[in-house]
């Protein structure tokens, strides 16, 4: 079967690649990327080798209606799975366009390509394919001290990422009630592991600790997030492609409540154990509250009894082991981080993918 997986070069999407094409033997992946400044292939380097016959990538735009209908036209696609986005919030502040543009309607075109390639009235076969949107709890705004987001919390976002991501959500459930395209949503919560981009919490606290940088913590450092290993994440996914039911949503969450200051704190003193203070000092000294992000939500906390009861999963790592695990991946792989700090990783692109950077794939 041919699942095409849009931003798999970038966190989540590689990390789910690799898992996918290790549990799933006769699958084929195609994965379409436009590599933005987050999608980097080298994530995705001993994939390619590894498996030359059921890994494909293809450089294109989910919003460009040409390129992505050749891919339907030219593929049976079974599974659609959408990890594309613009993911950061604080980029979102800065410049919300390019969210509205790529998130909704980047979505949309997904789906209208899926609608076509899969439309029963046609007479065509939907048995068996899946339309997976990838979203976020951020869609349900902000908790206050107590309380969990449930699948039937209103959506209530609070940034131009979540609102995006919200938009994107109804339309995946508009497709599925006006035109039966069998389509699922899931809402997970704060990931962390390896190849994560260094302007997300962890990874920028675990290299700016290492370098015995400033560690910024916005406003009073009190908010809470619910972290996830990304395995996890992804062990969640292929639950729901396997036995999830369209039109339905699950929340992902790791039942892990954290407040930011909580969880730099641990990287501080885990850095500290394992390499020693830096310049003399412990690392938590490093750490220094700035100005709030507009419309920070306070908490976040995911109730994923659904998905608990209804697909037998649950999240397998700990925070104390999957801190673990992710500072040691950042500690081994230096270069990776160094490699986009210094923009060099753009050059990588160039000299590994060549002609393939044109839009040809
Ligand atoms: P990321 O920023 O690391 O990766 C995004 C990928 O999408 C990159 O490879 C980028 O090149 C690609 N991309 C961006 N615009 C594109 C376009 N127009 N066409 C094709 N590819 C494009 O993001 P991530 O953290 O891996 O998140 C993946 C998805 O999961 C997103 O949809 C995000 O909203 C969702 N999500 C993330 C988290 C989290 O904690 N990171 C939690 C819940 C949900
Ligand atoms: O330098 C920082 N200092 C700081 O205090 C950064 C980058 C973040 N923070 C705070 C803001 C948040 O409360 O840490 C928390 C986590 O911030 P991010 O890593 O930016 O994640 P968040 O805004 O919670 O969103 C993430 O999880 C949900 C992903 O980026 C989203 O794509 C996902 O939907």
């Amino acid at each position: 079967m041919y699942v095409l997986v849009t931003g798999g070069c970038g966190f989540i999407g590689s990390n789910f690649i690799r898992f996918l094409l290790e549990r799933k033997r006769k699958t084929k992946v195609i994965n379409v990327d436009k590599l933005t400044y987050a999608g980097n292939p080298a994530n995705l380097e001993d994939v390619e080798k590894n498996h030359p016959d059921r890994y494909y990538f293809i450089k294109a735009d989910i919003s460009d209606k040409k390129a992505i209908r050749n891919i339907f036209d030219r593929h049976e696609i079974d599974w659609v799975i959408n990890f594309a986005a613009e993911s950061h919030v604080d980029r979102s502040i800065l410049g919300p366009e390019i969210f509205i543009q790529v998130n909704i309607f980047g979505t949309f075109n997904l789906l209208e390509n899926s609608r076509r390639a899969w439309q029963p009235e046609n007479g065509k076969e939907s048995r068996g394919k899946l339309f997976l949107q990838i979203s976020t709890d951020e869609v349900y705004g902000t908790l206050g001290e107590s309380g969990l987001f449930t699948e039937r919390s209103p959506y209530d976002p609070s940034s131009p990422y979540s609102a995006s991501k919200a938009a994107s959500d109804h339309l995946v459930n508009a497709y599925f009630r006006t035109y039966g395209l069998p389509a699922i949503i899931t809402n997970c919560s704060n990931n962390y592991g390896p190849y994560q981009f260094p302007e997300k919490l962890i990874p920028l606290m675990i290299n700016n600790a290492l370098k015995g940088d400033d560690l910024p913590i916005y406003g009073d450092g009190e908010n809470v997030r619910d972290w996830i290993y990304v395995e996890d994440h992804c062990e969640a996914l292929l639950k729901v492609l396997e036995m999830g039911v369209p039109g339905d949503k699950y929340n992902i969450g790791g039942s892990c409540e954290k407040k930011n200051r909580e969880v730099v704190e641990v990287i501080c003193d885990q850095l500290d154990r394992k390499l020693g203070p830096v310049g003399g000092r412990p690392r938590r000294s490093l750490m220094k509250y700035v100005a709030d992000r507009p419309g920070h939500d306070r908490r976040y906390a995911v109730d994923s009894s659904k998905i608990m009861t209804e697909l037998d999963w649950s999240p397998k790592v700990s925070f104390d082991e999957g801190i673990a695990m992710t500072i040691e991946w950042y500690i081994d792989n230096t270069e990776w981080t160094e490699s986009i700090l210094d923009g060099s990783y753009m050059e990588y692109y160039r000299t590994q993918y060549g002609e393939r950077l044109d839009g040809k794939g």
